[in-house]
């Protein structure tokens, strides 16, 4: 698979290059979909999001605070997995993607995905990226509120999407084509009303998004584009959309559809805008009779500095000393440390409620859930699951347990919005190796796996087994499968399971050549360069293409 895919990338290397010389030597140029090169400093708040490994550009976004970008949830998960922000650079204002450098690449702090995004459905695709550094002199975009958005869809007016996507057509259906312009591109194309977006694309439109294109098609956002800016001229640039999906690009009767952003202004204001804590924290890695602690940053993104008065209710277990975080200037953050010191097998809660002083500001809350770890005897006995190097440990609302007639571990029985917790304490640095499925909802009851504190996968729905692989790069690693369960539907078992777990001590140069010969694409190796991106978005819009025909 690796090969393949590097191979194809190399013909389109080829194809853009031929493609370049031709285009300049006989002035004409194959633009954006239908569109043009736009013109040098005008849309400076247009970002690009690229890999930090390649530099590659993967998905646009747009700039709405000095150190906030806007863009597309989906811009942020490689083949089903989230990616990191280490993996990530975001540059402002570039033009032209050649002369890399001349705009600073800026780091990602830290990525928003909000909270109801679900990636099949494609719903609330939207995102905030914090950067590592503010931009200076910057220039913003604001967002189109809902009444402006309701009357230029209702006029079907004529509103721009800029990107630095591909600018060949393609169906569906049919075979695909892609070139990578490094100049930013624009086009201009007319809004469709709801009612007309409902007509071409049935209920796969919904009232999250607004779609935009002539119904001949020829001009339109692709691949490349995701994440970027859909704006209108009303009293200067205002952006009402983010480019998110659409059937192929082009064509006629499917017009692009893009994140309808005037529903997103709170959500959007409560992070950039206001003081920030993540709403809720859950500890599932402390044994009974063991205390450990987190550090949760409250940031102050207000442009006041603030007072914060903390009060508390729920379990004892947890403990925090308010005065590490009494005062938070403007644009500071902060460290709240607290610490879980469970002493048997009940699950914790505790709420914290954080007031700040300024009378406009609403109080914040956060949650606490401890969910303590114990022993998996019963998993640890079987012997399949005797593994040099791992203790097996398990928690939460109901523990994991072994199926012994096929070896394989499934989730405990737990109820709606409850988890339970497997995890493998792995000793030594190397190859882990698992099969995980999951029998539940789709964007519902989902299985992530987190490594060392990071989450680095997360599957849902009604999946067959896949392998993963991942490295593990230090002396004891904490490696944890957590299922959640948001809703009962359907027959599905609700269940998650992890089969076939190996460990092999390698080094991470012995670890990458086994991932090359044995053609495995890393789920965490920071691809992501155009050419990969597309690759790895075709199995997701055959995908949805499958999930379409399976509901409708
Ligand atoms: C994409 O997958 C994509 N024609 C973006 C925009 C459109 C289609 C696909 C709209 O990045």
């Amino acid at each position: 698979m690796k090969y393949f895919v590097i191979n194809l990338l190399r013909v389109f290397l080829l194809v853009i290059c031929v493609h370049y010389s031709s285009a300049s030597a006989r002035e004409i140029s194959f633009r954006i979909v239908g569109g043009q090169e736009s013109q040098v400093n005008d849309w400076l708040w247009v970002v690009s999001l690229k890999n930090n490994v390649t530099q590659n550009h993967f998905c646009g976004g747009s700039l709405i605070g000095d150190r906030w970008v806007l863009t597309a949830a989906h811009c942020l998960f490689k083949s089903g997995n989230l990616k990191l922000a280490s993996q990530l650079t975001a540059t402002v204002g570039e033009y032209d993607l050649s002369s890399a450098m001349v705009t600073p690449a800026r780091r990602i702090q830290q990525i928003y995905i909000h909270p109801d995004y679900n990636s099949s459905t494609s719903v609330n695709d939207i995102a905030l990226l914090k950067l590592a550094s503010s931009v200076n002199n910057p220039i913003f975009i604001s967002p189109a509120d809902n009444e402006v958005t309701k009357k230029a869809l209702a006029a079907t007016e004529y509103v721009t999407v800029l990107g630095w996507g591909s600018t060949i057509p393609y169906s569906s259906y049919g075979p695909i084509t892609y070139n990578f312009p490094n100049i930013l591109h624009d086009v201009e194309i007319p809004l469709m009303t709801d009612a007309m977006c409902t007509k071409t694309l049935g209920s796969t439109y919904t009232a999250e998004m607004i779609c935009a294109g002539l119904p001949e098609g020829g001009k339109d956002s692709c691949q490349g584009d995701s994440g970027g800016p859909l704006v209108i001229q009303e009293n200067g640039w205002k952006q009402i959309g983010i480019v998110s999906w659409g059937f192929g690009c082009a064509t006629p009767g499917h017009p692009g559809v893009y994140t309808r952003l005037a529903l997103y202004s709170e959500w959007v204001n409560s992070i950039s805008r206001r003081i920030y804590l993540p709403p809720d924290f859950e500890f599932n890695n402390t044994f009974i009779g063991e205390s450990h602690s987190e550090t949760i940053i409250i940031e102050n993104n207000s442009e006041y500095n603030a007072s914060l008065i903390f009060t508390a209710e729920g379990s004892n277990y947890f403990s925090y000393n308010a005065s590490d975080c009494a005062f938070i200037e403007t644009n500071k953050s902060c460290g709240l440390i607290i610490t879980y010191s469970p002493s048997n097998t009940n699950i914790s809660h505790k709420s914290i409620t954080i007031n700040s002083e300024r009378r406009d500001s609403t109080a914040l809350q956060l949650s606490l859930l401890g969910l303590p770890l114990r022993d998996a005897t019963g998993i640890a006995t079987a012997a399949a699951f005797q593994i040099e190097n791992i203790a097996w440990f398990t928690g939460g609302y109901a523990p994991w347990q072994l199926t012994p007639a096929d070896n394989t571990l499934q989730s405990g029985d737990i109820a709606n919005n409850e988890k339970s917790l497997l995890k493998a304490q792995v000793t030594g640095s190397g190859k882990l190796s698992f099969d995980w499925a999951t029998q539940s909802e789709s964007g519902f009851n989902k299985l992530f796996l987190t490594v060392n504190g990071v989450i680095y996968s997360m599957i849902d729905g009604a999946e067959y087994f896949n392998t993963y692989n991942v490295y593990l790069n230090k002396k004891v690693n904490e490696v944890i499968w957590r299922y959640e369960k948001k809703t009962t539907v359907s027959t599905l078992a609700d269940r998650a399971y992890v089969a076939n777990v190996t460990f092999e001590e390698m080094t991470k140069d012995e670890f990458d050549l086994w991932a090359e010969r044995n053609e495995v694409t890393m789920s965490n190796s920071g691809g992501g360069a155009m050419g990969w991106l597309s690759f790895l978005l075709l199995p997701l819009l055959f995908g949805r293409h499958f999930y379409k025909f399976r509901e409708y």
